[in-house]
Formats: C-alpha cells, sequence, structure tokens
C-alpha cells in the first residue's frame, strides 16, 4: 500500500474533471497531474486531427513523463481517456457523468462545434469512459459520478476528500503494524 494514494478522474471532455482536480487537490494536499497540460509542455503531442482541431497524444511519451511521478504516489490525474495507463499505478478511479443538455451547453461555451461537440456529446450518451474504465480497471474502484450542478460538485469533492483521509488513515496504522 502507498502512503498516499493515486487518484483518476475520467469522463467526456466538460464534465468537469479539471475543476473538481482542482478542488480535491486543495482540500486533500495531493498533488494534481494535469495531463493535457503536462503533454503539452512535454512534446506528447503529435499529428493533428483537422477534424477535431486537437493534436493526438502520444501515450507512450506520456506514459514516461509522468511514471516517477505516478510511482510517488500522492497523484490526482485527470484525463478524457483512461485504458492507456498502467492499472497499478491507481488506488480508486471515478467517472464523471453529465446529462446531455448541461454538458451541451458547456462545450459550446468551449467553443466546440460541428463534429467535436456531436461525438462527445455522443461519447458522454453512451457512457464509453465508464465503459472504458470498468473494462481497464477492477470494478470495485471504479466509481460513477454525477457532475451537473454545483452541488453536485461540492458532494464529489467531499466524498473523494473523505476516501482520501480515511486512505491515510489506513496507510498509517498498516505503517504503524510493520
Ligand atoms: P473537464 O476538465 O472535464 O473538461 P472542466 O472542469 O473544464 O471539465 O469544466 C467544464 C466547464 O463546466 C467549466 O466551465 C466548469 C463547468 N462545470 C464543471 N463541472 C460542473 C458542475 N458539476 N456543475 C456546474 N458546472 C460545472
Amino acid at each position: 500500500m502507498r502512503t498516499l494514494p493515486n487518484i483518476l478522474i475520467a469522463g467526456t471532455p466538460g464534465v468537469g474533471k479539471s475543476t473538481l482536480s482542482q478542488v480535491v487537490s486543495e482540500e486533500t494536499g495531493l498533488e494534481w497531474l494535469d495531463v493535457s497540460q503536462i503533454a503539452k509542455e512535454n512534446k506528447c503531442l503529435e499529428g493533428y486531427d483537422s477534424s477535431y482541431g486537437s493534436h493526438i497524444l502520444n501515450e507512450e511519451r506520456l506514459l514516461d513523463e509522468i511514471e516517477d511521478q505516478m510511482e510517488e504516489g500522492g497523484k490526482i490525474v485527470d484525463y478524457h481517456g483512461c485504458d492507456f495507463f498502467p492499472q497499478r499505478w491507481f488506488d480508486i478511479v471515478f467517472i464523471l457523468r453529465t446529462d446531455n443538455t448541461a454538458l451541451y451547453d458547456r462545450l459550446v461555451n468551449r467553443g466546440y462545434s460541428g463534429k467535436k461537440l456531436e461525438d462527445n456529446v455522443q461519447c458522454e450518451i453512451f457512457q464509453t469512459i465508464l465503459d472504458e474504465a470498468k473494462e481497464s480497471y477492477a470494478p470495485e474502484i471504479v466509481f460513477e459520478l454525477p457532475s451537473n450542478t454545483s452541488s453536485d460538485m461540492e458532494s464529489n469533492s467531499e466524498k473523494i476528500t473523505q476516501w482520501v483521509q480515511q486512505y491515510k488513515e489506513k496507510a498509517s496504522n498498516s505503517g504503524m503494524q510493520m
């Protein structure tokens, strides 16, 4: 058992991953690794998908980039995919879910349109990331959390913070028995 847990927060773009990660990081003291930002800053992006208006992630390079930090523990990772991370990296996985109409509005506000907008809303409707998480991690560590309102955001952050607290207590108790 790590002294501090690693948490994965995943879901369709716009469901609230970075907002929640930041709040949980402030509440728990765990470090938030903003994968999209890290990829941008460390040349882990390659090619360009013009139909999506976004770069393609070089997954291997990104994994190499953050491996040492993940091995330390105490990290919150957020990303809109989850099947390429090593399973052993995470102690718990949260999948945020948002109703289509709310998600549509958030993505329009972000400037998404056309195919990119439609595909992302469909990704949420078909619960693509939830299924991906269930296939990639032990089902007992994957939790679905609604993220429609600011009170959802608050309650999600409280739940995760409590879980981290319990994890820390368990880790320090098991350390004392050794
Ligand atoms: P993501 O990191 O999943 O792409 P985000 O954290 O950038 O999403 O949030 C997208 C926008 O939606 C941002 O303006 C904040 C808002 N938002 C996120 N979660 C919310 C929630 N539970 N209730 C209301 N607004 C939310």
